[in-house]
């Protein structure tokens, strides 16, 4: 069975003005579909095949860079795209927003973290928000296409929200100033979807 690249849950437009339609269209269409079609012709034929996108991630071999790039590039971006609505922005409540709190303090000091997590990556990479069993929250960063599913890389636990940093997410709205496309990602941001995946993963 090979991995298909999912439609986005709105259109190319959606996420305007804080995400332009053609970063979008070219991130979904050309820079996801690459990972998809290179995990699925990394995999065909190997014992990976048939198992889940996560499987795959949490008994990763490092030293498999064709799998960690493509299946870390697949496995991101999907998260990334549900992570975001036309309708977010604001703060999580109930459980999520309790646990914020309690990582944090409150939740400009979430924001602020999670923010510089992104903004201090070096190169390209991605931020996360991630749950650990016991419910509890913690933020970090990731080169390339890495995610804390994998063999210690980051965190740990597992990503509820994610942020990419990588030039192709932004460059061509924001060119250098990643910064300002951080500060936008704030008013996208689907925090049901978020909160959801914080209870299935706690
Ligand atoms: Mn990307």
């Amino acid at each position: 069975m090979a991995f298909n690249l999912p439609d986005l849950p709105y259109s190319f437009d959606a996420l305007e003005p804080h995400i332009d339609a053609m970063t979008m269209e070219i991130h979904h269409d050309r820079h996801h579909a690459a990972y998809t079609n290179n995990l699925n012709a990394a995999i065909a034929g190997t014992g990976l095949e048939g198992q889940s996108i996560e499987e795959i991630m949490k008994g990763l071999d490092m030293n498999n860079m064709a799998v960690r790039n493509n299946g870390g590039g697949f496995y991101n971006h999907c998260l990334f795209w549900e992570v975001m609505s036309p309708a977010g922005g604001g703060q999580p409540g109930g459980a999520l927003g309790e646990a914020i709190n309690s990582a944090f303090g409150d939740f400009n000091t979430f924001k602020d973290t999670f923010s510089k997590a992104g903004a201090t990556r070096f190169g390209s990479g991605w931020a996360w928000l991630c749950v650990h069993s016991g419910g509890k929250v913690d933020v970090c960063s990731s080169p390339n296409q890495d995610n804390p599913l994998m063999p210690g890389v980051g965190c740990g636990g597992t990503p509820i929200l994610g942020l990419d940093v990588w030039e192709h997410a932004y460059y061509l709205k924001y060119q250098n100033k990643r910064p300002d496309y951080i500060s936008a990602f704030w008013n996208v941001i689907n925090w049901d979807e978020v909160a959801a995946r914080y209870d299935q993963g706690k």
